[in-house]
């Protein structure tokens, strides 16, 4: 039996099996089984993939669009970068992944056009694959939608699921140590939520013996597997529902009911015209909101405040944050800093390496020679 119908014998299984306790553990173990299957069908014939599709991370963040065809997203890219992709009335236009570069609150933010998910990924692995590992590496997803075809919503979503994205989830806050003997212990500072017998032979099919693991959230069996495998990526997302120009006022329940159906909403969502230029102010805000960036203005010496071209960085950063992201020797020869702005509590606040830092501080540091 090749691998394809073993994952498809092992898919019906767990499909005509009813889920209640006494068959959690037997619906686990299969489960963990399909997930290996996948995993060696994905390995196989490895080599190909990676050529055509490798795009360069650049600039301070990544945001990758994924949508079907002719959706709009060459447009959008043109509209929101300095990228001059090609635009066609038929599907299929862009074939490759095209970068951008969107300038926004002094940062740069590289926009990645990603063709063919759907198609992709089913024409093949190898082109799927290329897809996906330009997706992987993204910081935020930008799902772009039509808004007439609001189901793509769920079948992209679909998609990448199966291809080990996880899309606004945090990872299971699970550990698991191999150990040399003692078998498998299961420690859970909450209710896992699962049988111990159902954990341990979810251990077991993914080759443990000796294994120590410690839970400290309510699970699924799907995300224990997730917390297992160590090829999953989690990602944040927003959507854009493009071509809202063409909507007439009478569909706009239509659109609502369908955004509902999806567990979405008019405010959860971005409207915009890519073609006509609206809403853009409006998705860049929320870019921006979602890749939670701040700036920092950076006092020089002997230069005074660098308004235009502020240092980019996470928002939870810290001074020694900001330190490392500047490079050079600035870390060995960091004697204090001065803050000024939302985080300080007045000006110039004289403040070490773990102090916080807020949107639109200013920093100054203060170096040994
Ligand atoms: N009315 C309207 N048409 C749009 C809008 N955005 C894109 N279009 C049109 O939709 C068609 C497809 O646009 P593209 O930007 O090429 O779509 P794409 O998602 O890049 O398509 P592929 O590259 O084939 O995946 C073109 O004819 C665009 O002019 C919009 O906001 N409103
Ligand atoms: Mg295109």
């Amino acid at each position: 039996m090749g691998l394809e119908e073993e994952i498809d014998d092992i898919r019906e299984e767990i499909a005509s099996t009813p889920y209640n306790k006494a068959t959690e553990a037997h619906i686990g173990r299969l489960k963990a089984k399909l997930a290996e299957k996948k995993e060696d069908l994905d390995n196989q014939g490895g080599a190909g993939g990676g050529s055509g599709y490798a795009v360069q991370k650049t600039g301070d963040a990544t945001v990758a669009m994924v949508g079907f065809p002719s959706v709009g997203k060459s447009t959008l890219l043109n509209a929101l970068t300095n990228a001059e992709s090609k635009v066609g009335a038929y599907e299929f236009t862009t074939l490759e992944v095209k970068p951008g570069m969107l300038a926004y609150n002094g940062a740069n933010i590289q926009l990645l056009d990603v063709p063919g998910l759907i198609e992709g990924a089913a024409a093949g692995r190898g082109r799927g694959r290329e897809v996906l590992s330009v997706v992987r590496t993204a910081d935020l997803l930008l799902f772009v939608i039509s808004v007439f075809e609001i189901d793509q919503y769920a079948m992209l979503r679909e998609e990448l699921y199966e291809n080990k994205v996880r899309i606004d989830e945090r990872p299971p806050d699970v550990t698991v140590s191999k150990r040399d003997r003692g078998g498998i212990t299961v420690t859970s500072s909450v209710d896992p939520g699962l049988e111990e017998q159902t954990i341990k032979d979810v251990l077991r099919e993914h080759g443990y013996i000796n294994a120590a693991i410690t839970i400290r959230e309510e699970l699924t069996v799907d995300r224990l597997i997730d917390a297992i495998m160590d090829n999953r990526v989690y990602l944040p997302s927003m959507v854009a529902v493009n071509k809202a120009d063409l909507v007439d006022p009478s569909y706009v329940d239509t659109v609502e009911s369908d955004l509902r159906e999806h567990g979405l909403d008019r405010e959860s969502v971005t409207f915009i015209s890519a073609e006509e230029e609206r809403g853009l102010g409006s998705l860049k805000e929320r870019i921006w909101a979602d890749l939670g960036l701040i700036r920092v203005y950076m006092d020089k010496p002997g230069r005074g405040i660098d308004w235009d071209e502020p240092l980019i960085v996470e928002e939870d950063a810290t001074v020694g944050d900001a330190i490392e992201a500047l490079g050079g020797d600035f870390d060995q020869r960091f004697r204090f800093a001065r803050v000024s702005g939302p985080s300080a509590q007045h000006d110039e606040q004289q403040v070490g390496t773990d102090h916080e830092l807020a949107d639109e501080d200013v920093l100054k540091l203060i170096l040994r020679r």
